[in-house]
């Protein structure tokens, strides 16, 4: 009883994934036909290390259920092969993921969003300095 009184309290208290992702600070926001792509965070950049980020995918202003999204960023290296990193993304509710990445230095990057779902399909690219 105390664990169902407990756990309806959390409901209660803790603001959808919306909600949370409102209170984040903007790294990136591309629109794509009629999808709109976000990339936060709370400091609103991406630095050298692990960085944790929101990844938002809305079609016309409502959450879209994109199944399968990916985030891929390339940085052009002079004579040598391109740095890639990609981020792990946890699907927290439908167009909401939670992402991981992490980037060797500094510099900018190549950003490629992808997605594949019930919502449709598509893809894009826009750039994000590394700090
Ligand atoms: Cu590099």
């Amino acid at each position: 009883m105390r664990i169902i009184l407990l756990l309806s309290l959390m409901l209660l208290v803790w603001p959808p994934a919306d909600a949370r992702a409102a209170a984040l600070k903007i790294i990136a926001q591309k629109t794509a036909g009629e999808f709109a792509i976000a990339v936060l965070n709370e400091s609103g950049q991406w630095t050298t290390g692990t960085n944790s980020f929101v990844l938002q995918l809305k079609k016309a202003g409502q959450p879209a259920d994109v199944g399968k999204v990916a985030l891929d960023t390339s940085m052009a290296m002079p004579g040598m092969a391109p740095m890639r990193a990609t981020a792990t993304l946890q699907a927290d509710g439908p167009g909401m993921y939670h992402g991981r990445i992490v980037f060797p230095d500094r510099g900018p990057r190549d950003v490629t969003v992808t997605w594949d779902g019930p919502a449709g399909r598509g893809s894009t690219k826009f750039t994000v300095r590394v700090r």
